[in-house]
């Protein structure tokens, strides 16, 4: 062989040698479709955090198999849309309150119930136990995996006209609710009048006196910027709802076991994450909004409020009788 044709070999070589790195990189892209997550929340919240450093666990952990990304900001469409994208695998992955989710899955309606939890530790307790469980069973059903369950501390109210301190001052009041029937009775049973809306809505309906307020956790009422318009925020914390990482069933059962493994660990290893980032963003919000002008209220008395929800109990329990072990399991638990 003349070196002339030694060297067109060699080049022969280096081709196919590339060409095929090239065959294997796209079949590998094939393989790994990109998974999409949807998220309400700005970058910087703490439920934002926990998802980047979910999907980056998941990433490493299986060599690339599942990647993608994660569209924050409701930019992928409002809560109850993105609830029903996500049933039917158009979203692979998602971080959801548990709120608007009743609407589809009754389990989950039973931590929407107005003050069931006495405390946040003891809705970690129990959502890390059995009662997790079992609504984790329930969304399964629904299309809908629970890979971790992460804090949205309490709801209270805030509105622009004055403090709340007793079921009677939400008397008349416009209340933005998040879209879910058992919100609507629990305004209507202290005589204001419930408007569910998405998220993305509430502060121009703020601003503009379409709602003369909402309720929320401080991070929420801060980072939607709630607090420029809707000065008095009123500690009732009258909702404990957590929320859930949720991964699509359809996105699921497209994964191996191993897979399946190293995704679970990662989400319940981000709740940990998103928990202690969400107790330094709960003071720092609570910092902000005061700075900012608005006036917090702590409530001396919360049993008239608690009172004032005995007929959404009884309603709730009324069209879900097969609920009623779960919800006493919760309300009876120390
Ligand atoms: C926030 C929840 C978010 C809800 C929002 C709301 O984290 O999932 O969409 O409240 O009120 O606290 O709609």
């Amino acid at each position: 062989m003349t070196i002339k044709s030694k060297i067109q070999n060699l080049a022969l070589c280096g081709a196919l040698a590339l060409s095929f790195t090239a065959g294997m990189a796209a079949i590998n892209t094939a393989a790994a479709k990109d998974i999409r997550g949807w998220n309400i929340h700005v970058e910087d919240y703490p439920v934002s955090i926990a998802m980047e450093s979910f999907l980056a666990d998941v990433t490493a952990k299986t060599d690339g198999r599942i990647k993608g990304k994660i569209f924050h900001g409701g930019v992928l469409g409002s809560q109850p849309d993105a609830i029903e994208q996500i049933r039917l695998g158009a979203i692979d992955f998602g971080e959801f309150s548990l709120g608007p989710m009743g609407q589809v899955i009754p389990e989950t309606n039973v931590v929407s119930l107005p003050f069931i939890f006495k405390s946040i530790p003891q809705m970690y307790r129990l959502m890390d136990g059995e009662a997790g469980a079992k609504i984790a069973e329930g969304m399964a059903k629904k299309g809908i995996v629970a890979v971790g369950w992460y804090d949205a501390g309490a709801r209270s109210f805030y509105n622009s006209k004055g403090p709340i301190n007793t079921p009677d001052d939400v008397k008349g009041l416009k209340v933005r609710v998040m879209n879910n029937d058992l919100f609507v009775g629990m305004i209507a049973s202290m005589g204001g009048n419930a408007t569910p809306m998405a998220f993305g809505e509430v502060f121009q309906s703020l601003k503009t006196g379409v709602v003369h307020g909402a309720e929320n956790n401080p991070p929420s009422y801060e980072s939607t910027n709630h607090f420029e318009v809707a000065q008095y925020y009123s500690l009732s914390e009258h909702l404990i709802i957590p929320e859930c990482l949720c991964i699509s069933k359809v996105t699921w059962d497209s994964w191996s076991k191993e897979d399946q493994a190293i995704v679970m660990a990662a989400g319940k290893a981000s709740a940990e994450l998103q928990r202690g980032r969400w107790q330094e963003r709960e003071a720092k919000s609570m910092m902000k909004v005061q700075a900012g002008g608005t006036t917090v209220n702590k409530i001396a008395d919360k049993a008239p409020f608690q009172a004032a929800m005995a007929p959404v109990y009884e309603k709730f329990l009324a069209s879900n009788a097969d609920l009623t072990d779960l919800v006493n399991l919760i309300r009876n638990a120390d």
